[in-house]
């Protein structure tokens, strides 16, 4: 207990020694109450911890640098497997998508394939069973084997080969006692169907197949045939070789014919065909209309165009006995109202300005006139004895070559000067009345733009 006092007091000595003031303070502490330590020893204490608690901090440290160390490097693997597992996910989910894709096509094929199947029919002659994908002849009367093979073939068929149990039960209800198609004549005990292939099984009752053989009139006859012998019979053992020469009824076999169901495509065709032969009615009412509606518009035409030409001999008419009227007259009659003359029964305003052709029509419209329209060779002979060239109410504007008076009416009787109307550089669309040219070739075309003087011409009187 000393020593180890001694071993304190020693290192406590070399712990104080950095503070000489305190010895002499822990030296008594020390000694005063080493059992009970007070508050003054508390300090020794501690300094006796932190010298011993230095390789402890380094193990901390090192345990810490190697826990990080730790967890850094299960950081990494898990992060290695989380990206392994991501990747695996979008695999599996692309492989699922791709199954899916494939099982939405496999449900398109089926359902394609169900409707093509739904017009398939699979059928028998009449007169024959079918089971699966054969036909089943029964004969009415008994023969020998080759009696009834010669039969089936002339029937495009066979006798019968059976090639599983259900067919073999199926058979063995159609009839007692038949020939099938099975015999070892070619090679005795090694039975053959009539196609060449050798039976896989056979229903063989007890006992069968036997050998017998019988010696008839020096020679020897077997057995060579196969009857089935249903009646009373297990279906599953009911083969019995006899001779080939009995008689007995039999069964033919042949393939059945798919034929494709042409019910829907027959409706289809018949509902075409009527639909076609309403469609040629609709035509030949269509065409029948049509050509009743040709010569209702060549009629119309006719009567339109000997309208039109009773209206201009009427315009004839009525211009001459307006000519006819007015030479009786004879009479040029003033007014008052300035500008204005009277020839016939007509107004007519003589202008002292020059205006565009427009203007001047704007001008008569606004007197309640419209530019003269020359019927008659005397109205003709009355504008002439004006004191300037003017605009008269006639243009093809609307469309060249082709002279309207503004009432909208066709020029018929015409005083164009000789060479004119030239539409001279394209550009000369209204009617010019020039005083210095013969009396019945006074009329050129112009550019409707030029200023020139005009008359107007009206049926009332102006006030
Ligand atoms: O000013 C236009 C006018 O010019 C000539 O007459 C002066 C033309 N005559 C001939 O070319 C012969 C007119 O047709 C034309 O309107
Ligand atoms: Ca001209």
């Amino acid at each position: 207990m000393e020593t180890r006092k001694d071993e304190d007091s020693e290192s406590i000595y070399m712990n104080v020694d950095d503070n000489g003031a305190n010895h002499s303070e822990v030296y008594e502490n020390f000694f005063a109450d080493t059992a009970t330590p007070k508050a003054g020893s508390q300090a020794v204490s501690e300094g006796k911890q932190v010298r011993s608690g230095r390789p402890a901090a380094v193990c901390l440290g090192l345990l810490c640098v190697l826990l990080l160390a730790v967890i850094m490097g299960l950081s990494t693997k898990h992060n290695a497997e989380k990206e392994q597992l991501w990747n695996r996910f979008n695999n599996v989910t692309m492989e699922r998508d791709q199954l899916q894709a494939s099982f939405d096509n496999l449900t398109i094929e089926r359902d394609g394939l169900q409707r093509q199947l739904s017009n398939i029919e699979i059928l028998c002659p009449h007169g024959w069973r079918r089971f699966k994908s054969s036909c089943y002849y029964v004969s009415h009367n008994i023969n020998t084997w080759d009696h009834g093979r010669q039969d089936c073939r002339g029937k495009e068929a066979d006798l019968v080969i059976i090639t599983s149990r259900e067919e073999q039960t199926f058979v063995s209800g159609l009839a007692s006692n038949f020939w099938i198609g099975l015999t070892d004549r070619d090679r005795l005990r090694q039975w053959k169907w009539v196609d060449g292939t050798l039976p896989i099984s056979g229903y063989w009752m007890r006992g069968e197949p036997n050998y017998y053989t019988y010696w008839n009139s020096g020679t020897f006859i077997h057995e060579n045939c196969v009857q089935v012998a249903s009646n009373g019979y297990d279906p599953l053992f009911n083969w019995k070789k006899v001779r080939c020469d009995r008689l007995h009824t039999w069964i033919c076999e042949k393939m059945t014919r798919c034929v494709i169901k042409y019910i829907n495509v027959k409706e289809e065709k018949k509902s075409l065909s009527q639909t076609v032969l309403s469609l040629k009615v609709e035509r030949e009412t269509l065409l029948s209309s049509i050509r009743n509606l040709t010569e209702e518009r060549d009629q119309l035409k006719s009567s339109y165009q000997n309208l039109t030409k009773e209206r201009d001999q009427m315009n004839k008419t009525m211009n001459e006995l307006k000519d006819k009227l007015m030479s009786a007259d004879n009479v040029t009659e003033m007014f008052n109202v300035e500008g204005w003359k009277k020839f016939g029964s007509r107004y007519y305003y003589f202008s002292t300005e020059e205006k565009s052709w427009n203007k001047s029509r704007q001008d008569c419209i606004e007197r309640g006139a419209d530019l003269v329209i020359i019927n008659s060779r005397e109205e003709q002979e009355f504008i002439k004895k004006g004191s300037r060239d003017v605009w008269i109410g006639l243009s093809d504007e609307e469309r060249e070559g082709e002279w309207k008076w503004v009432d909208g009416s066709a020029l018929t009787t015409t005083f164009w000067k000789s060479g004119e109307p030239n539409d001279f550089q394209r550009g000369e669309d209204c009617a010019v009345f020039l005083l210095c040219s013969l009396p019945l070739r006074t009329w050129n075309d112009l550019p409707c733009t030029h200023s020139v003087a005009w008359v107007c011409e009206s049926t009332k009187r102006p006030a």
